[in-house]
């Protein structure tokens, strides 16, 4: 039975995200309006290298009608309405009643947040249907025809000239619903109902420290395609061999064993395989390569084709390993100089959304010295991670298993690994990610390391060339120790820690006189430490809040993890200010939480200066 239904007698109560979870049920079927013959009611998994494909960007103004009371989905008796707005309807004379216009409706840019494109939906969640029409010139006979979203936060339901294509939920991986032979040369009414109501049973559930930012926060486009094309295709270096390129190809409507090459033009290297009868194929061939790193992020072009099709990707080639407490990059060991970061617009908030919105995060950590960014608390839209992968910064992504969610419940199991799926799926080739994590300050309870070993489990069988970590929690041992234990360790490659020592827990002194025991021989990067402060308020190094305290805490803090020697990189907490409903206090902070280096305006507080010379001090 779908969660949150009512109970009245006799009757089914429908609340919108029951109506979701349903329609994302495998082999659920919304109980009216049915879905349309042959259309899968959950979204299958997005297209890879649509960049370079024919089509059209469906960016841009659409139509919004916002609905907190879901009206447009659901009658007065909470029941689905068989004509609800996706039915973007006129009406057919002057005495038909239509109760809404959707061309007469204000519009939204896309991709986009809605919270910071209206002040009136600053604080708004719940849903907001969107909506444009758009035509599309008839394509080579044989094509195929794809609508792929970016990310809808944080679930969606999709309609195509009236009928249900499908629904995604996760606010930050891709998706795409096959709309061959759907699509009209003019005049297509495309309808999304977008929702962000926070739900015990979603990831993340009902409580984070940022802002629950709704929309479609990220790019729409209409793909066309041979009839069949390459899906997905990794390409790395072969596991323990950095002479040999390995990788895998899926295609997607090849009929019997395909020819598929992969090429590195650069390296005149290329090889040709057959795919099996499901149209995969895996390959391998020896190259002399420069490898990725840092201060050389060399990417190289890959050609892949097979029948009719040809994609290209820019790819760098590099390893990752652990070695007892050592991080090892292409061999060497590497100490993580690091800087945590929101997927917020530097200079106006809002979810950072285009290439110049990373190349403007990114360009700030660099300016602090950074080798590594950990790209919180949900994957990072494409931009940042291709950035990533030009400017030569390492990448920890994560997706948002974040504080206290439903452990217990099997629908948010397979929804977290369906968003770890889709994350991996995305961004296997970007150098940059060396580290997946699968969980944030969780609570160490037995229902939580299994369904976290679960995760572990997936990414190692997705990706068995990245490492494997989660922000974990330590405890005290001891009036002057500290002590990581936490059973997840076992599974991880990389115990990730927050820590606030110095913040939430006592002053920055603390930091002094502690030492620290893990049980684990691995590499610790200290995910998370930091304090706020309010750029340009001065004080002395004990008042809160002030400039000085936050810089007074960062020297302890640095002057206490040289001292340990397992702790292999940092990334505190956090590049810039960034809103968040959690931090109401007036004056201070006014909805923002204050822990960056830098204020949102792009001032750099003192602590900014502080760290960005022990990094120098750390690259020599
Ligand atoms: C944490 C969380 C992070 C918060 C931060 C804080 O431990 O992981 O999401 O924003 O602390 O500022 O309290």
């Amino acid at each position: 039975m779908p969660a949150n239904q009512g109970s009245l007698p006799g009757v089914r109560v429908w609340s919108l995200p029951a109506l979701l979870a349903f329609a994302l049920a495998p082999g659920a079927a919304l109980p009216a309006p049915s879905p349309p013959p042959g259309a899968s009611p959950a979204a299958p998994s997005a297209l890879g290298f649509t960049d370079g494909r024919a089509g059209q960007s469906l960016d841009g103004a659409w139509h919004v009608i916002v609905d907190p009371y879901d009206n447009g989905s659901l009658d007065y008796r909470n029941q689905p309405r068989p004509n609800g707005y996706f039915a973007d309807a006129k009406p057919k004379n002057k005495s038909d009643l239509v109760e809404y216009d959707f061309s007469r409706s204000p519009t939204l840019n896309v991709p986009g947040d809605w919270n910071t494109q209206r002040p009136d939906l600053l604080y708004y969640e719940g849903t907001v249907w969107y909506e444009r029409t758009f035509d599309a010139a008839a394509g080579p006979k044989d094509a195929r025809q794809f609508l792929q979203f970016g990310a809808a936060a944080q679930r969606a339901m999709v309609w195509l000239n009236g009928r249900r294509l499908g629904a995604h939920e996760g606010g930050f991986t891709p998706f795409a619903f096959e709309v061959t032979g759907r699509v009209r040369p003019q005049a297509n009414s495309l309808v999304v109902m977008v929702n962000d109501t926070r739900r015990l049973g979603a990831i993340p559930a009902m409580n984070t420290d940022w802002w629950n930012y709704g929309g479609l926060t990220r790019g729409v486009r209409l793909v066309e395609t041979p009839a069949a094309f390459i899906r997905a295709a990794r390409v790395e270096l072969a596991q323990g061999d950095a002479h040999r390129v390995a990788g895998t190809v899926a295609l997607d409507g090849a009929r019997g064993p395909t020819a598929v090459t992969v090429e590195i033009p650069e390296v005149h290297t290329r090889v040709t395989v057959d795919t099996d009868a499901q149209g995969r194929a895996a390959f391998s061939f020896p190259a002399t390569l420069s490898l990725w790193s840092p201060e050389s992020p060399r990417l190289y072009d890959v050609d892949i084709s097979a029948g009719g099709d040809r994609v290209r990707d820019r790819i760098g080639f590099r390893t990752i390993e652990t070695h007892g407490t050592e991080l090892r990059l292409n061999g060497r060991p590497i100490f993580l100089r690091g800087i945590s970061l929101h997927e917020e617009a530097l200079g106006r908030g809002g979810r950072a959304t285009s290439r110049a919105d990373a190349e403007a995060l990114l360009g700030l950590a660099k300016e602090l010295g950074c080798n590594f960014v950990r790209l919180a608390h949900y994957p990072h839209n494409e931009e940042m991670t291709r950035a990533a992968d030009r400017l030569g910064l390492l990448v920890w992504s994560e997706i948002p298993v974040y504080w206290t969610i439903a452990w217990d419940d099997a629908d948010t199991l397979a929804d977290a690994r369906r968003q770890l799926a889709e994350e991996i799926a995305r961004d296997g080739n970007r150098a940059s990610i060396i580290l997946w994590s699968v969980g944030n300050e969780t609570p160490v309870t037995e229902a939580r390391t299994r369904f976290l070993r679960t995760l572990v489990e997936d990414a190692r069988a997705a990706d068995p060339t990245r490492l494997l970590t989660a922000a974990l929690e330590h405890h005290p041992s001891g009036p002057h120790q500290i002590t990581i234990d936490d059973p997840l360790g076992a599974d991880l490659d990389v115990i990730g820690l927050n820590e606030y020592v110095g913040w939430y827990d006592g002053l920055p002194a603390k930091c002094d006189g502690l030492t620290w025991r893990s049980i684990y021989q691995k590499p610790i990067v200290v995910s998370e430490f930091g304090a706020d402060a309010k750029a340009g308020f001065h004080a002395d190094a004990l008042t809160r809040f002030s400039e000085e305290y936050q810089a007074d805490l960062y020297r302890h803090q640095l002057a206490m993890l040289r001292k340990v020697p397992a702790v292999r990189g940092m990334s505190p907490w956090i590049l810039v200010d960034f809103r968040s409903q959690r931090r109401p206090l007036p004056g201070v902070q006014d909805g923002w939480n204050r822990k960056g280096l830098v204020a949102n305006d792009g001032t750099k507080k003192q602590a900014f200066w502080i760290l960005r010379d022990a990094y120098r001090g750390l690259a020599h």
